[in-house]
């Protein structure tokens, strides 16, 4: 399909430029291809007349997010096209409707001038599968819309008031993209220190915390970026001057609650938690973030004091990863059980057929499903799932939160027991009858006082420690499943002693002692546990951490 307009009738709709009087450097100047034994290269063509500027100029594409093109140095008979991935075909409006059987079309590695439809809308997000295969742009007058959170445009113009012009026309890539690797110049530059050119599209090497490099996650698929809680966004592949920021990237995602009918407690008691001071903010995730820098872990479909997809044989599942998970039941202990004994966790799935399973899928939790270069050594890496329980049997021996102490990509899940730590809190609270609370973190090496009271425990208070206590749980439930455990105790298992001041602590301590009834809540890991850190198994050869 060929379509045209021509300058004289809809005039209206292209932005005409002043002959390239601003600042050269945010102009995008035609390019043409060469591939020559396979390799491809590009030739900038930096004398031509005619070339683009962009408004706003630093612009990156995600979806429904628009760019104003502006063509510099034009003469009469100007046309503005959309190169479309099909052979041969140019529009003013949208490409051809893809399907399944074009498949995703990847421009860069196809090694042709044009607009790519890369699978899905962004890395991760897969929640309209009727966008799966298009075009990742449309174009309206001089407006380019993008569909896709990373895709990249190839327009063509036709000039043929211009001396010398190209027999095909020229050929711009939009954005910016001086080397040709898929991810433009503006994004590149931020990790590079000289130049924007430096990174490899299928490169994995994030650095830190700990001493494996990468997240699983190419540097490709870091640009084109995710859906996280309905926000786009892109992460760090790597670090540029900072050696000691931490690069990789967590995705985590919280069912709240996961049982039929269950009433969420996180809907109400993170919103509440009272702020004991400005500096020091309530934030559900907040040992969790401790592990990486808190820009790096994305909190997947999380809407704080919200139910967020909730446990329902019909309910809406989380669109922002490879979600299988339908709802959680506890097995109650047989009559004949101690009191005390705990319930058995069990898991419902529901695959990619509809089928309904009590083993998670292969493909549940993953946050690539889009990908377009797969780490070889990590094909699918995965998320962490959190699923809050309401179980709550009369006795407080039971565990507050369990996770498999197997690998990231493995079928683990974890599991906050969030009415049972509130049980436990109030049991701590009541133990103390009206003594004051004290609460400490452990911050610089030690136990901090963070707040004292002065009178018996208030509802604020206890709220406080309750949400503390849970925002400890949830840490240390991720922590197993990433295993930052050092080491195997006999007497704590996987866990520090409870006065280590760590988010894997076997629990909290509590202590009642000099009219004072004192809580000391750890909220972030040491960096031992730093050091172990891994989003997927590889074996340890430091000898430090739990080998998977
Ligand atoms: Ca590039
Ligand atoms: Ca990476
Ligand atoms: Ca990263």
């Amino acid at each position: 399909m060929r379509k045209h307009w021509l300058t004289g009738t809809v005039l209206g709709l292209v932005v005409w430029g002043a002959l390239g009087l601003g600042d050269a450097h945010a102009q995008v100047y035609p390019v043409t291809l060469n591939v020559s034994g396979g390799v491809a290269t590009l030739t900038t063509d930096l004398a031509s007349r005619v070339t683009l500027t962009l408004s706003p100029a630093d612009w990156l594409p995600s979806p429904t997010n628009s760019v104003t093109i502006t063509v510099n140095g034009a003469g009469p008979g100007t046309l503005m096209e959309l190169v479309c991935p099909q052979d041969n075909t140019f529009t003013t409006s949208a490409c051809p409707a893809r399907t399944a059987t074009d498949g995703a079309y990847n421009p860069i590695s196809a090694k042709q001038l044009r607009t790519s439809a890369y699978p899905g809308v962004c890395t991760n997000y897969d929640g309209d599968p009727t966008k799966f295969f298009d075009t990742d742009f449309t174009l309206t007058g001089a407006v380019l819309n993008s569909r896709d959170c990373g895709g990249m445009a190839v327009i063509r113009v036709r000039n043929t008031g211009v001396v010398g012009e190209p027999a095909l026309g020229f050929f711009f890539i939009v954005p910016k993209d001086s080397d040709f690797d898929g991810m433009p110049d503006s994004w590149e530059a931020l990790y590079c220190s000289t130049g924007n050119t430096c990174l490899d599209p299928a490169e994995d090497s994030d650095s830190g915390p700990g001493p494996l490099a990468g997240d699983g996650i190419a540097a490709f698929d870091e640009y084109r970026g995710f859906k996280v809680a309905g926000q786009y966004i892109r992460t760090n592949p790597r670090q540029k001057i900072n050696t000691t920021e931490k690069q990789k990237d967590l995705f985590i995602s919280l069912v709240n609650p996961a049982e039929l009918g269950a009433t969420s407690l996180l809907t109400t008691l993170p919103t509440t938690l009272p702020p004991l001071a400005s500096s020091d903010p309530a934030d559900l995730f907040l040992n969790v973030k401790s592990l990486v820098s808190n820009s790096q872990v994305h909190v997947l479909c999380f809407t704080p004091g919200s139910t967020n997809t909730p446990g329902a044989t019909n309910r809406t599942p989380c669109d922002e990863w490879v979600d299988r998970f339908s709802y959680l039941t506890i097995i109650p202990p047989p009559a004949s059980a101690p009191a005390g004994t705990a319930g058995i966790p069990h898991f419902t799935y529901k695959a990619a057929d509809g089928s309904t399973t009590n083993i998670a899928p292969p493909d549940d939790r993953q946050i690539t499903k889009n990908a377009l270069y797969r780490v070889p050594a990590v094909p699918n890496p995965k998320g962490v799932r959190i699923s809050e329980s309401l179980d709550a049997p009369a006795a407080v021996t039971l565990p507050l939160g369990e996770c498999a102490t197997g690998p990231a990509t493995g079928a683990d899940e974890c599991i906050i027991y969030t009415q049972r730590i509130v049980n436990d809190t109030n049991t701590k609270i009541a133990g103390g009858g009206t003594n004051p609370i004290v609460y400490f973190s452990y911050e610089g090496g030690r136990w901090t006082e963070k707040y004292r009271g002065t009178g018996a425990p208030t509802d604020p208070e206890k709220q406080f420690l309750r949400s503390r206590h849970i925002e400890f749980i949830l840490g240390h439930e991720a922590a197993h499943a990433h295993q930052l455990t050092p080491f195997y105790d006999l007497t704590y298992g996987y866990h520090n002693p409870e006065d280590a001041g760590d988010n894997v602590d076997v629990r909290i301590m509590r202590v009642v002692k000099g009219g004072l009834n004192k809580f000391y809540i750890p909220r972030s890991y040491n960096t031992t546990n730093q050091s172990c850190f891994r989003l997927f198994p590889l074996l340890d050869l430091t000898g430090t951490c739990p080998n998977p």
